[in-house]
C-alpha cells in the first residue's frame, strides 16, 4: 500500500469523475448527448418543450451550484503538501506524526482573508487564516490558525458580535473586505480586550506580500500529552523560509484593483513553477507546573508568550508542493475543525477555543449540507473510518452490517479500541468550580501586551501603525467613536494616541501614560528576513526599441540564476528591436500591469545616451510608484537618467559607477552590467523594502 501519503493519493484518484476524454458528453444518468447548444422546441421558432430532460437537468444542476460561503474566511486558496518532523517529540507528545523524521504526513493548507466575501480582493487590511489539515495515520489533525498570534476577543460567545461589527454595515453591505468603518471601531472602542489584536491588525502583518511570506500561529495554548499521560502546554508557530514580508498600504490598495487575486495567484504560480513554499513548525513548551509563572493567563487568547521568555523550538517542516485540481471540490469543500485532534494533542480551557470546538462542526452542517462532509475526498482521513453513524444527506458510503453498539449480530464490531494506547484519551484535567458567567480576573490586563507590541516595532513599523490607525479611524463617521478609540489607545501608549488624534481631528487625550512594561524584538518583521534569498521575487525590466539588450540579458540571467522571476515590459506586446538590431520578446505590455505587481524594477539604457523609456509616461509612473513604495530600483547606463524624475521625491543621483543608496542601485557606465552591479541589486531585492525613503503615501 505504500506510505500514508501514497494511500491518500490512491484514495483521491478513485474519487475522480469519469475521464471526459474517454467518451462523449452524457447526462447525469450516463445517456449520451449529441447536442447541448439548443433546447428542444416545437419548431424552429417555437416554445421549449417540457420533455427536454437534458435541458432541465443541465439548468437545474446549474441553479444549485452554489453552497453558502464561509461566514468568515470566505475567500481563500489552498494547496497540498507534506509535513515531516525533525526528530521525535515523544518526550512531550505521543502524536504519531511527531515521532519519526522518516514519516511524511500529507497536509492540505487553506489560506484566507476573514472579512470579505468569496469574491473580494486579496490585498485588503485583514487577518489571514492559515489552516492546516494533517492527514495523520491516527486520524485527521487540524491546526486552524491565523497569521497573527492573538485574537480580538477572549470568549467565543462574543464571536458573533465581533463578526457582525467587522462585516459590512447591515443596511448597505458596505464596505467590502475592509475594517475601516463605524461598526468595527464602535465595537473596538467599547471592548478593550481587542486592543492587542488591533495593534497587529494596524501593522504590516495585515497586508502580507504573499501567503508564502507570512507566519502562522495556533493562537491558543494547547496541550501536548505524552505516552505517560503527562501534559505540557504548547503554542504552535509556523515560520516561513522566505521570511515575513509585507506590502505598503498605498500599494495594497492599488493592487486590489490591478490584481484582486494577487495572493492567490502568487501561491498558485509558485507551486506550478516548482518553487514550493516551506514553513518550519515551532513550539513553545511550558510545563504544567509553570502555568501561573507569567503575568498574563496562558488561557487568554489575547496574549502571547514572548519568545524571549519561552523560546520557539523548531520541530519540523511543511512543504506545499501541489495545487488542487478543482477549486470547489477541494479548497471550497475542505472542512476544518479545531476539535479534530489526534492522540497526544489536547485542549485547554481557553474559552475562545472551547467555543470554536462547538462552532466549526456546526458550521459545516449548514455549509456542506448535512452530516456526511467527512466523506468528501479532501476531508477524508487516511486512517480507516469505522463508525455506527449512518444515512443523512449525501451519504455516499455503502455500509454493511449492524449499525449499533453493543451488538452480537455483527460480531460486536466495530469493537472498542483496546488499551494499547492507540485510542484517543482525553487529558484527565481536574476541574472544579461553581457555574458562573464571569470573565476571569486574570484576563483583565488589556493594555500591557498591546504596548509591548507597539514598542517592539522599528520606527518604520510604528509609523505604519500610526498611519493605519489614522486611515481606519479617518473613515469612521461618528466622531464619538473616533474619540473613544483614541482614549483606549491612550491607555496603551499616550504618544501613540496623540499621534493618531492629530491625524483624525479629535482632541489629544489628556493622560499621556503608557502600559509599556517589556518588549519582544522577535515581533518585528525586521527580525524575520528569512533565508535572505531572492527566490520568486518578481523584477520588471522596462524595455523599448533601442534598448541595450546586452545589459538586459546579463542582468536577466544573473537574477534568474538567483531564482528571481524577471519580466520584460514594453509599451506594447510583441517584440522590441534592441540597439544591436535584433528582436527581443516582450513578456507583458506596460498598460496591462503596474509596479504594484512587482517587487523591483530595472531601467536599462540605450547605447546612444538616450534613456529608452524616458518618453513613456507609463514607464515613468511605474518607476516612481516603485520608488515611493520603497522597492529596489536599478538603472544602467543612460537608463539612470530616467531616475532624475524622482529627484523631487528625494532621490539623490550619482554619476559614479556602481552606487547603491537606499535600495536604488545605479551604474552610469555604458556597456553590460557587471558583477558588482548585480551583487548590489540582488542585495537590494533581498532586503525587500527600503524604508528610509519618503513615505509611500506621497
Ligand atoms: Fe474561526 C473559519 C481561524 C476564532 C468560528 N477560522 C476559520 C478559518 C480560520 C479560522 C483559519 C478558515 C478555515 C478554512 O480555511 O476553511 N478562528 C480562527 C482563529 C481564531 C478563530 C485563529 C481564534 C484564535 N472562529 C473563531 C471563533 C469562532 C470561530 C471564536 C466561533 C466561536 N471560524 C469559525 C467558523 C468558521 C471559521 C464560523 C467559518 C467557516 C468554517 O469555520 O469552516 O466556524
Amino acid at each position: 500500500m505504500g506510505s500514508p501519503a501514497d494511500r491518500k493519493m490512491q484514495q483521491r484518484e478513485s474519487f475522480h469523475a469519469d475521464d471526459p476524454a474517454e467518451g462523449p458528453l452524457t447526462t447525469d444518468q450516463g445517456v449520451e448527448v449529441d447536442h447541448t447548444d439548443d433546447s428542444l422546441a416545437a419548431g424552429e421558432r417555437g416554445p421549449t418543450l417540457m420533455e427536454d430532460f437534458h435541458f432541465r437537468e443541465k439548468l437545474t444542476h446549474f441553479d444549485h451550484e452554489r453552497i453558502p460561503e464561509r461566514v468568515v474566511h470566505a475567500r481563500g486558496a489552498g494547496a497540498y503538501g507534506y509535513f515531516e518532523p525533525y526528530e521525535s517529540c515523544a518526550e512531550f507528545t505521543r502524536a504519531a506524526f511527531l515521532q519519526d523524521p522518516s514519516v511524511r504526513t500529507p497536509v492540505f493548507v487553506r489560506f484566507s482573508t476573514v472579512q470579505g466575501p468569496k469574491g473580494s480582493a486579496d490585498t485588503v487590511r485583514d487577518v489571514r487564516g492559515f489552516a492546516t489539515k494533517f492527514y495523520t495515520s491516527e486520524g485527521n489533525y487540524d491546526l486552524v490558525g491565523n497569521n497573527m498570534p492573538v485574537f480580538f476577543i477572549q470568549d467565543g460567545i462574543k464571536f458573533p458580535d465581533f463578526v457582525h461589527a467587522v462585516k459590512p454595515e447591515p443596511h448597505n453591505d458596505i464596505p467590502t473586505g475592509a475594517s475601516a468603518h463605524d461598526s468595527l471601531w464602535d465595537f473596538v472602542s467599547l471592548q478593550p480586550e481587542t486592543m492587542h489584536m488591533m495593534m497587529w491588525l494596524m501593522s504590516d502583518r495585515a497586508i502580507p506580500r504573499s501567503y508564502r511570506m507570512m507566519q502562522g500561529f495556533g493562537v491558543h495554548t494547547f496541550r501536548f500529552v505524552n505516552a505517560e499521560g503527562r501534559g505540557t502546554f504548547v503554542k504552535f508557530h509556523w515560520k516561513p523560509k522566505l521570511g515575513v514580508h509585507s506590502l505598503v498600504w498605498d500599494e495594497a490598495q492599488e493592487c486590489q484593483g490591478r490584481n484582486p487575486d494577487f495572493n492567490r495567484a502568487d501561491l498558485w504560480d509558485a507551486i506550478e513553477a516548482g518553487e514550493y513554499p516551506e514553513w518550519e513548525l515551532g513550539v513553545q513548551l511550558v510545563p504544567e507546573e509553570d502555568e501561573f509563572a507569567f503575568d498574563f493567563d496562558l488561557l487568554d487568547p489575547t496574549k502571547i508568550i514572548p519568545e524571549e521568555q519561552v523560546p520557539v523550538r523548531p520541530i519540523g517542516r511543511m512543504v506545499l508542493n501541489r495545487n488542487p485540481e478543482n477549486f470547489f471540490a477541494e479548497t471550497e469543500q475542505v472542512a476544518f475543525h479545531t476539535a479534530n485532534v489526534v492522540p497526544g494533542i489536547d485542549f485547554t480551557n481557553d474559552p475562545l477555543l472551547q467555543a470554536r470546538n462547538f462552532s466549526y462542526l456546526d458550521t459545516q452542517l449548514i455549509r456542506l449540507g448535512g452530516p456526511n462532509f467527512a466523506q468528501i475526498p479532501v476531508n477524508r482521513p487516511i486512517a480507516p473510518v469505522r463508525t455506527n453513524q449512518r444515512d443523512g444527506y449525501h451519504q455516499s458510503a455503502i455500509h454493511r452490517g449492524t449499525n449499533y453498539f453493543p451488538n452480537s449480530l455483527g460480531g460486536g464490531c466495530p469493537a472498542h479500541a483496546g488499551t494499547d494506547g492507540s485510542a484517543y484519551t482525553h487529558y484527565a484535567e481536574r476541574v472544579d468550580g461553581a457555574k458562573i458567567r464571569k470573565r476571569s480576573e486574570s484576563f483583565k490586563d488589556h493594555y500591557s501586551q498591546a504596548a509591548m507590541f507597539f514598542h517592539s516595532m522599528t520606527d518604520w513599523e510604528k509609523q505604519h501603525i500610526v498611519d493605519a490607525f489614522r486611515f481606519e479611524l479617518g473613515k469612521v463617521d461618528a466622531m464619538t467613536v473616533r474619540s473613544r478609540t483614541v482614549e483606549q489607545l491612550a491607555k496603551v501608549d499616550g504618544e501613540l494616541a496623540a499621534e493618531v488624534a492629530r491625524g483624525i481631528g479629535v482632541p489629544e487625550p489628556g493622560a499621556q501614560g503608557s502600559a509599556h512594561k517589556y518588549e519582544s524584538p522577535a515581533l518585528s518583521i525586521a527580525s524575520l528576513p528569512g533565508d535572505g534569498s531572492i527566490r520568486t521575487r518578481t523584477v520588471a525590466v522596462l524595455v523599448t526599441d533601442g534598448v541595450d539588450a546586452g545589459q538586459v540579458t546579463s542582468v536577466r540571467e544573473a537574477l534568474a540564476a538567483e531564482g528571481a522571476v524577471v519580466e520584460a515590459l514594453a509599451p506594447a506586446d510583441g517584440t522590441v528591436t534592441g540597439a544591436d538590431g535584433a528582436q527581443y520578446t516582450v513578456d507583458r505590455a506596460l498598460p496591462t500591469v503596474a509596479s504594484v505587481l512587482y517587487d523591483a524594477v530595472l531601467v536599462p539604457g540605450g547605447p546612444d545616451g538616450t534613456p529608452p523609456v524616458a518618453e513613456d509616461p507609463d514607464a515613468l509612473r511605474f518607476v516612481r510608484s516603485a520608488y515611493l513604495h520603497g522597492k529596489p530600483v536599478g538603472a544602467l547606463g543612460s537608463g539612470v537618467g530616467v531616475l532624475s524624475a524622482l529627484e523631487p521625491d528625494g532621490l539623490r543621483l550619482s554619476t559614479d559607477s556602481v552606487v547603491a543608496d537606499r535600495g536604488v542601485v545605479t551604474d552610469v557606465s555604458p556597456g553590460a552590467a557587471d558583477a558588482e552591479f548585480v551583487r548590489a541589486f540582488v542585495a537590494a531585492i533581498a532586503a525587500h523594502r527600503h524604508w528610509d525613503r519618503p513615505p509611500a503615501r506621497r
